[in-house]
């Protein structure tokens, strides 16, 4: 058997779902056509979608995984579990106006019209908050209705904000983070789970090794236990002897988000000729 696995057909997730499946050593290889396509060397067999309709085949068993953003899985609030949080299409649902209107918070909204493509999570958003106001659900362009004098506020996914504000629109608040997610079926045979579980533990080594870096040094011998306490490595660092006496070379691996702090007091500490290399996969 395979597992089934829903991605975007095209679009922004397209790319890194593919480079996901790549990094997991999954090759989708000849056979790729506009539909399906099969790997050659794991038993996964992939359906290129529209990311909306991602949750709504995974529901209905069409596929059995689907990779797609928080944002489609809480608006299609489909019979669905999150399984994994994937860490690429990272934006924000938020509400925006006209950059020279006093945003006063979420009471600004009572009786005004808001343009979104998520009529659901915006809905809700209101509801939480006791304010009444109507909605104009558009599928695309949501930045120009404030303009065009459809709306006076948008609800619409925002990254680097240049969208709003080449529209003369500001972002005032934001009211869904969003990132793609695995998602997966309710019912899931043994053997599908057996697939998952497998292909998770890939996934997991990737990410895992995507946050860490490798890190050689040179140090001297007499400051050893002050660089090995600066490291310290999946278990402990290696400790070579180099041909120069009185100097060894130390490996380790190091968090990418301790990174800069750490080498700063590697190199305070007497270490030289530093190189950081990027970790493939990582099985810890
Ligand atoms: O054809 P299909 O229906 O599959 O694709 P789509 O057009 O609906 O989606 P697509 O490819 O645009 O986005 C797919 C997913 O990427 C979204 O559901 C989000 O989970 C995620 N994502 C991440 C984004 C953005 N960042 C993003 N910036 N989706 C859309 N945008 C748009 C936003 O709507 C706005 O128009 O980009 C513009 C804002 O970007 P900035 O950088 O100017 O702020
Ligand atoms: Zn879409």
């Amino acid at each position: 058997m395979k597992l089934k696995l829903a991605i975007q057909k095209s679009g922004r997730l397209q790319e890194d779902s593919m480079r996901l499946l790549k990094e997991c050593g999954i090759d989708i290889g000849a056979g790729v056509n506009k539909l399906k396509a099969e790997a050659n060397n794991f038993p996964v067999e992939l359906f290129f979608l529209r990311d909306d309709d991602i949750p709504q085949y995974v529901e209905d068993g069409v596929a059995d995984i689907g990779f797609v953003g928080e944002n489609v899985v809480f608006e299609k609030n489909k019979k669905v579990d999150i399984a994994y949080a994937l860490g690429f299409g990272k934006c924000r649902l938020s509400f925006a106006v006209r950059k020279d209107e006093n945003y006063t918070g979420a009471s600004f909204l009572q009786g005004k019209k808001i343009a979104t493509s998520y009529p659901v999570i915006v809905q809700n958003y209101l509801d939480n908050n006791n304010v009444k106001a109507e909605i104009h659900e558009i599928s695309g362009s949501v930045e120009i209705a404030p303009g065009i004098g459809l709306a006076d506020v948008v609800c619409d996914l925002v990254s680097s904000g240049s969208t709003l504000f080449m529209n003369g629109l500001k972002e005032v608040e934001t009211i869904l983070q969003s990132q793609a997610v695995l998602i997966k079926r309710k019912e899931l045979s043994v053997e599908a789970k057996l697939i998952l579980e497998s292909l998770l533990f890939r996934i997991e080594s990737v990410k895992k090794a995507n946050k860490n870096k490798y890190v050689l040094l040179n140090a001297p011998n007499d400051q050893l236990p002050k660089i090995i306490s600066l490291l310290p490595g999946m278990k402990s660092p290696t400790v070579l002897p180099l041909a120069s006496p009185g100097w060894s070379s130390v490996h380790s691996v190091i968090a990418e988000s301790d990174f800069w702090e750490i080498i700063e007091q590697l190199k305070a500490a007497g270490a030289e000729g530093i190189l950081v290399i990027p970790i493939e996969k990582m099985i810890l």
